[in-house]
């Protein structure tokens, strides 16, 4: 699966013209999703799974392949339909396969079965999970690595930074769009690094008769004294912003999601930890202590209030060096207590200025158009609360893909003005500004563009003075982004990818309660697309299904 040294020189050449290369290499997978119940930190509950794993298997695959999943949908106890979206993949010329139901296809119906496939267009750590409804926080998630150029001999692998809730997703959903403000806000149970952390069985709550097993186990991994090691962080929970740190290492920063970076020392900067809103990768090298041959503690802590909300915010991992030093158990926690502090309350990505791309493109200065979007809070007529974005709280038709409606040349949804599409036209180049003010503002959130690596041109809190853009000639892109409480985010994307884009906030329980925009971007070309006739059936298949089952739509739908 890695590249050769010849192939590496012969890669890099190429890695500055963006498109990927064309190998003609395949890479297959079968995906089963059930249903059943596990335990990842000692406390049984349903979980939906793949080929019966938690988290997910690992796709891999070289840059320019073709990655091919075949996704049966055997959930039950209830039936549901579902999708899988691939995180961060561009998808240009593909845009039918990005796995949002009601924007890009219908949802997969019970017993059915599709086939994604699509290019491996951009290289480094994602992950992938279901877009239908908040399936991913019930554990419906997996890591996705794509190497590049810039492969290392000694890679971890993916590090998945998971919040977790011992109550069903359905019931959670419930209660976040319900009509007591006391529980629209529910705070996750523990926290997860690759799916496992020690759950202290006596916490859980007076009543609650689920089995429950203390000290179920952590995660463990091995450096080398003196080797450079790749590590492939991925917040892929529901709600909580993590803040990454192990005992005793500096990390460098080097890649933020699929977008390699200038490198920078967590230690050289304010901030000791890596920050990672939900949705957002960071690739971190940490060489491997000298001499070293003991056991250190590798830790996440969901950030407090006002970032995030855990009842057991910390995560433990352990890092070892010598297999009896982690029998053992006797860990160097001398660093910790200075990293505790740098946790605490702060809900913001690494500052713009420090997070340059290794490969510079350079936004339309002057874009054609410049939207703003204000984001609010708000009960509905029934007393729902509900997020609005540009005043519309969206909710999906699973039935009626925009993508699809688009492609016949149907833009116009005068009915449906729930779906908030915003039709960018032709514009070359689109500016957006997300304001997060007002009653709304005492959130942050994580922003995501679908079907871009989106500029951030700058964020901050109070409001945007028009002008100010951070490293103009090359800012900051990546796909997702926190915009801060009380605040302001400026993104633009060059509009050559035609195709209905999902904006939104990250946060499952956020864009279940309507946080969410439809990008509608150059529907003259979306028109021209070829989209495989497997995707209409998929939407007959779904309808034959709701025509004999009622599809209880709590939510947004996604
Ligand atoms: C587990 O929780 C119980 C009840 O809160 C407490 O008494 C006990 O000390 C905890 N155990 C550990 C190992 O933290
Ligand atoms: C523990 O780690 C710190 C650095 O974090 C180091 O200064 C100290 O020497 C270590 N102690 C032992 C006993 O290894
Ligand atoms: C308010 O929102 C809830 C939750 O999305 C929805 O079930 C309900 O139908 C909405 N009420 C109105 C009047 O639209
Ligand atoms: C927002 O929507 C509500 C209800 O549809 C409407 O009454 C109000 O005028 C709208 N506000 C703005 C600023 O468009
Ligand atoms: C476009 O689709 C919407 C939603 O199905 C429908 O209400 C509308 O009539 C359609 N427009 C045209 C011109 O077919
Ligand atoms: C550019 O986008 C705006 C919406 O922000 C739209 O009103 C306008 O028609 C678009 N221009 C073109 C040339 O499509
Ligand atoms: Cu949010």
């Amino acid at each position: 699966m890695r590249f050769s040294a010849v192939a590496t020189l012969f890669w890099a050449s190429l890695v500055a013209a963006q498109d990927p290369p064309y190998t003609g290499v395949i890479r297959s997978y079968d995906f089963t999703i059930k249903r059943e119940m596990r335990a990842p930190d000692g406390y049984y509950k349903p979980v939906l799974l793949i080929n019966g794993q938690f988290p997910a298997p690992l796709i891999e695959a070289n840059w320019g392949d073709t990655i091919q999943v075949t996704v049966h949908n055997q959930i039950t106890g209830p039936q549901e339909g579902t999708a899988l979206h691939w995180h961060g993949i561009l998808q240009k010329n593909n845009q039918w396969e990005d796995g949002v139901p009601g924007v890009s296809q219908c949802p997969i119906p019970p017993g059915g079965s599709f086939t994604y496939s699509f290019t491996a267009d951009l290289y480094g750590t994602s992950w992938y999970h279901s877009h239908y409804s908040a399936q991913y926080a019930g554990g419906l998630i997996g890591p996705m690595i794509i190497h590049g150029p810039d492969t290392l001999k000694y890679d971890i692998g993916p590090i998945l930074l998971t919040d977790w809730y011992h109550r069903d997703y359905n019931d959670i959903v419930k209660d976040v769009v319900g009509t007591d403000v006391t529980k629209i806000a529910p705070p996750s149970d523990s926290n997860l690094i690759n799916g496992r952390n020690n759950f202290n069985c006596s916490a859980v709550a007076t009543g609650d008769t689920a089995s429950c097993k203390s000290n179920a186990g952590i995660t463990n991994f091995r450096l080398s004294p003196g080797k450079l090691h790749r590590l492939r962080l991925i917040n892929a929970g529901a709600e909580g912003q993590q803040k990454f740190s192990i005992d005793g290492h500096i990390m460098t920063v080097i890649a933020n999601d699929f977008v390699p970076i200038i490198p920078y020392d967590t230690k050289a900067h304010s901030s000791l930890v890596v920050s990672l809103a939900i949705g957002q990768r960071t690739d971190v090298l940490v060489r491997g202590l000298d001499g070293a041959t003991g056991a250190y503690i590798m830790r996440s802590s969901i950030a407090s209030a006002p970032c995030s909300l855990s009842n057991n915010p910390d995560a433990t991992a352990i890092v070892y060096y010598k297999h009896d030093a982690l029998t053992a158990g006797t860990f160097n926690t001398t660093a910790w207590p200075e990293f505790k502090a740098s946790v605490e309350g702060v809900c913001v990505n690494d500052d713009l200025s420090k997070t340059v791309p290794w490969y510079p493109i350079t936004p339309d200065p002057n874009p054609p158009t410049t939207k703003v979007i204000d984001i609010d809070f708000q009960k509905n007529e029934t007393g729902n609360f509900l997020w609005l974005m540009n005043n519309v709280s969206f909710r999906a038709n699973y039935n009626q893909p925009i993508l699809l409606l688009s492609n016949m040349g149907n833009n116009s949804y005068p009915d449906s003005p729930e779906w908030n599409v915003e039709n960018f036209g032709s514009n070359s180049s689109v500016r957006i500004v997300i304001n997060n003010n007002g009653a709304a503002g005492f959130s942050s959130h994580p922003i995501h563009l679908h079907g871009h690596n989106m500029f951030v041109l700058d964020v901050g809190t109070g409001s945007w003075d028009g002008s100010t853009v951070i490293n103009p000639l090359n800012p900051q892109r990546r796909d997702v982004q926190i915009l801060p409480a009380n605040g302001y985010m400026v993104l633009q994307f060059t509009a050559d990818n035609p195709g209905a884009w999902p904006l939104h906030c990250h946060i499952a329980w956020h864009v279940s309660a309507g946080l969410y925009v439809t990008v509608l971007e150059r529907p003259d070309d979306i028109a021209k697309l070829q989209i495989p006739s497997v995707v209409a059936q998929t939407c007959r298949d779904w309808s034959a299904f709701t025509n004999m089952a009622v599809v209880d739509q709590i939510d947004s739908g996604l």
